[in-house]
């Protein structure tokens, strides 16, 4: 018998800046019934679901942008999806800014905020929570750009590292899951931490604008999803495992977020792919023996690695300039 999971990205339109959490939620709760209809056991929601992409603001007093965070998961405006998933015994994946009372690495407990994502369980248990670590955009105002990208400011960078459970999902007793976060999927390092620890599918949202904000150079509007797309397919492919990437999309108070959600085998196949920017899901059967192959031959990581070369990869964090040829 196959370890098959019915898996979908549920993808969200726009959440415009003066709408309540109630709004984003009665929506994917009406998504999670569609799911239902579908037969699917795991809905990935995507990053920062439950209010507009807020970084995009800028708040002179900093303590202003504590509205767009949560307090509390559940909490009564969250309570709906916990309570669909448990009625439908559907798990789901979402993302929100996470404001949470904890000590720093100087042992001093204190109001931290994090760009957030949790596993949950169909019975309501917090299986898996991952802080966002590769932070885009900047901490100050920046006037030169068309938007603002304030990651920077509203998080410190996540503390969890990239962590990979294995925990009951659908109709199977185990299956390795981990998380990342939109800008996360760029970075091949933070894909290969989740293979070392023999991930079978990855599940991450994402709100990225569908044009280049920054005034630093061309770049054509058509490779914005090709980038995604090849970041994710390479991610799933270098390291044999499923992926479901799921978008925030459309036009948030006049700033566009492109959709185009998808879901990857561990050939790096795109095997669904949400084709508007609004409300949509996507589904897909996931065979995870299909990770077998790849980390079985090509990325058997014990029979092939060799750490020794790799120093540069932890031990650098910008690069150097190569020493120069000469005859
Ligand atoms: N958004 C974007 C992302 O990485 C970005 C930021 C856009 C970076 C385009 C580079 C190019 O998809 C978030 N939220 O990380």
């Amino acid at each position: 018998m196959s370890r098959t999971i019915t898996v979908a990205a549920a993808q969200l339109g726009p959440i415009q800046k003066a709408e309540p959490r109630g709004i984003a939620v009665d929506r994917m709760v009406r998504l999670m019934e569609r799911a239902h209809k579908r037969g699917v056991e795991l809905v990935v929601f995507p990053e920062l679901a439950l209010t507009t992409f807020f970084p995009r603001h800028y708040h002179e007093d900093i303590a202003e942008a504590d509205r767009w965070f949560e307090t509390a998961m559940p909490s009564n405006e969250t309570a709906p999806l916990f309570a669909a998933a448990r009625k439908y015994g559907i798990g789901f994946h979402l993302g929100y800014a996470e404001i949470a009372h904890e000590s720093d690495d100087t042992g001093i407990v204190r109001k931290r905020h994090f760009n957030t994502s949790i596993l949950v369980s169909p019975a309501g248990d917090i299986l898996l929570k991952y802080r966002k670590v590769h932070l885009p955009g900047h901490a100050e105002f920046a006037p030169e750009r068309v938007v603002q990208h304030l990651e920077k400011r509203y998080f410190e960078v996540g503390n969890l590292g990239f962590p990979v459970i294995r925990a009951p999902m659908g109709g199977l007793d185990g299956i390795n899951m981990g998380m990342m976060i939109c800008n996360d999927r760029r970075w091949p390092e933070a894909w290969r931490v989740l293979g070392l620890q023999s991930v079978e599918l990855v599940m991450l949202g994402y709100n990225t604008p569908s044009i280049n904000q920054e005034a630093g150079g061309f770049e054509a509007h058509h490779l914005r999803v090709f980038h995604s797309h090849l970041s994710i397919q390479a991610g799933a492919y270098q390291n044999a495992c499923f992926a479901v990437a799921t978008a925030k999309a459309g036009t948030e108070d006049g700033c566009e977020l492109f959709g185009h959600s998808i879901i990857v085998n561990p050939q790096g196949e795109i095997v669904a792919m949400a084709t508007s920017w609004d409300d949509e899901l996507i589904t897909a059967d996931c065979n995870l023996d299909m990770c077998t192959l790849g980390r079985t031959t090509i990325f058997a990581f014990d029979k092939h690695r060799r750490p020794e070369a790799y120093g540069r990869i932890t031990d650098q964090v910008g690069a150097v300039e190569p020493p120069l040829w000469r005859k």
